[in-house]
């Protein structure tokens, strides 16, 4: 059975959201990123990279959000757009613009905005700035267009989903404000009866949630590397 490595963050809720639209039977496996699991060695060979989302369909190993939503829309051909060279274009594009843009700079947005043990104002603000600016974009698209990919739900609609949805924590309470068209998307997914399944897998495991010392050694590693 399909193994879905995760723990409750923006990036294996997503994957949670497909394999509960697509009814796939799976295995959920929690990866305590705060106690460190994601550098068990069993784990590193399934995600060399250390982070979740992972999942391992029968020997298949997928990591990365986005790259294991594309695997499995192909795989089971759903959540995803008719398949024209047009749509086609379109679904990487905003699939990849959501995996190196909207994610880090979000992810970074959090991190200076809430783990920072420096308040440092310029980086706060060079990624405050940026992860609004590709909130702006997504918000602009979708005034235009009902979903990601034109009137079709698709793998496109979960990635954005995944972190706007975290936007009052990534932003600030009043976040949503300035991307109207964004909120209509999230608050339509989160209305779904497999969003709700995706958020709520998280609480039938004890993840820790302290964010102590243990949790920043194993989360920060660069508190304690001298890089540059
Ligand atoms: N590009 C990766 C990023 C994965 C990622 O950063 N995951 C975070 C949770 S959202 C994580 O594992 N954090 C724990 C850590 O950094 O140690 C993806 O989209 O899956």
């Amino acid at each position: 059975m399909l193994k879905f490595y995760f723990n409750g963050s923006p990036n294996p809720t997503k994957v949670g959201l497909f394999l509960e639209e697509a009814g796939l039977a799976y295995e959920p496996v929690a990866v305590d990123t705060r106690k460190g699991d994601q550098f068990k060695p069993e784990y590193l060979a399934i995600n060399p990279n250390a982070k979740v989302p992972a999942i391992d369909d029968d020997g298949v190993k997928v990591f990365d959000s986005n790259a294991i939503l594309l695997y499995l829309a192909e795989k089971t051909g759903k959540f995803l757009p008719a398949n024209t060279p047009a749509n086609r274009a379109e679904l990487l594009s905003w699939l990849m613009f959501v995996a190196t843009g909207v994610g880090p700079y979000s992810g970074q947005a959090v991190h200076f905005k809430h783990f920072s043990p420096e308040k440092i104002d310029y980086a706060h603000n060079r990624y405050q700035f940026e992860a609004q600016r590709h909130f702006a974009i997504l918000n602009e698209h979708l005034g235009k267009s009902r979903y990601m990919v034109g009137d079709a739900y698709s793998i496109v609609d979960m990635a954005v989903w995944g972190w706007a949805r975290m936007i009052p924590f990534v932003l600030g309470e009043d976040g949503f404000s300035k991307f109207p068209n964004v909120k209509r998307l999230v608050d339509e997914i989160s209305a779904r009866p497999a969003a709700a399944k995706a958020i709520a897998l998280k609480d039938k495991f004890k993840f820790k949630a302290e964010m102590d010392d243990e949790a920043r050694r194993n989360m920060f590693k660069h508190l304690a590397v001298k890089a540059a």
